[in-house]
């Protein structure tokens, strides 16, 4: 596929009205995104595992208006308006305007909630903007339902949403998903992220993620002005030389189900991503000593009691703590002992791995 194969060609019988409702999770990269070239194309492939209780639910309630050169949305954020949103989804509508043509027809009105806490540190950017995407793609099938396959309508979603967001692109289908094209992954693509076609084992099923909330402030830098901090970057091509050759050594830790060479790879991506951002100019660190401590009581606990326990980060100080299904008792008894304790009002979300986007 590329970009023109989602500029649809006509569209039938468009709705006066109507709304769709998605539900959508957030994920968690195992090797990060983390630097792009213009139209949000990575420099690097990626690939997370997608979650399931993280998620945003949108509704996308439509009206048809005449057509003028303005969009014309409002949004609201768990019942309230929320104008500090519409900059970015009026970003988001310029650059999809072109693979949606109807989008100057309609008003809209915007609807959405998380599960997980305001300002609790976790990117709501790829959970809501590929429940955003998903919507506009129900509207969409509406008008031609006939010609649109599932296959079509999850590619389409996950490239308006990586218009969004880069990372929402992740967030359409489970349980792992890469995005950015990679040698030995067919169909992998820049434009779009696609389920993991390659055999997985058993031990990597229902993997859990526990999020510790270490801070829930804003954060100083965001990902989108880190991301541009990757151009002209020391280190940059070397990272992304080793973004494809750490997915690649993946790709025989999931055949085999090999969780100690998992733990090494996982763990060395999220704190190359970190020192990407300690050795950009200008430098910025965004883990807290909270994020340190948690840590060295995983190596220190790893070591002792022989458990596949990891972590890994996302842009911020909160940690993900990663374990198989098979230890998730003695992990989470561990979890609650020892690291409960650095979390900010002692407060931590349980995930774990999930199957993608609903439509309620
Ligand atoms: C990732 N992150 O792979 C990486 C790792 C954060 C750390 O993608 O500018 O919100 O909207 O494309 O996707 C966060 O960046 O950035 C991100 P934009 P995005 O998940």
């Amino acid at each position: 596929m590329i970009e023109q194969d989602f500029i649809p060609k006509s569209l039938k019988n468009t709705l006066d009205k109507g709304s769709f409702t998605w539900s959508t999770p957030s994920n968690i990269a195992l090797v990060k995104y983390w630097g792009k070239k213009e139209h949000q194309i990575p420099e690097n492939p990626s690939i997370s595992f997608t979650l399931d209780a993280c998620r945003t639910t949108t509704t996308l309630s439509f009206s048809r208006k005449d057509f003028n050169e303005h969009f014309s949305f409002e949004v609201f954020l768990d019942g309230k308006q929320k104008d500090d949103f519409k900059l970015k989804i009026e970003t988001f509508f310029k650059h999809i305007d072109i693979y949606l043509p109807f989008l100057k027809n309609y008003h809209f009105k915007i609807e959405t909630s998380n599960t997980f806490p305001h300002s609790s540190g976790i990117a709501s950017s790829a959970s809501g903007m590929s429940a955003l995407a998903l919507c506009l793609m129900s509207v969409e099938r509406s008008s031609n339902e006939a010609e649109m396959t599932d296959e079509y309508f999850n590619q389409k979603a996950s490239f308006l949403a990586r218009l969004g967001s880069g990372s929402a692109s992740r967030s359409i289908e489970g349980d792992l998903i890469v995005w950015g094209k990679h040698d030995k992954i067919t169909g992998s693509s820049d434009l779009y992220g696609i389920k993991y076609p390659l055999e997985v084992h058993q031990n990597f099923k229902n993997y859990h993620d526990t999020i510790l909330l270490v801070d829930k402030g804003e954060k100083q830098v965001s990902s989108t002005v880190g991301h541009k901090l990757m151009h002209g970057h020391p280190f940059a091509q070397e990272r992304f030389t080793q973004a494809h050759h750490n997915l690649s050594r993946l790709i025989d830790v999931f055949k085999v189900g090999d969780l100690k060479t998992f733990i090494e790879i996982i763990e060395s991506e999220a704190l190359t991503l970190h020192a990407m951002m300690m050795t950009s100019l200008p430098y910025f660190v965004l883990m807290k000593p909270n994020t340190l401590e948690i840590i060295n009581k995983i190596w220190s606990f790893r070591k002792e009691a022989g458990l596949h326990v990891c972590f890994t980060l996302d842009a911020g100080a909160n940690v993900h703590v990663l374990y198989p299904e098979s230890e998730a008792e003695k992990v989470f008894e561990f979890i609650q002992n020892e690291l409960v304790a650095y979390c900010q009002n002692g407060h931590y979300i349980c995930d774990r791995i999930g199957f993608g986007a609903k439509q309620l």
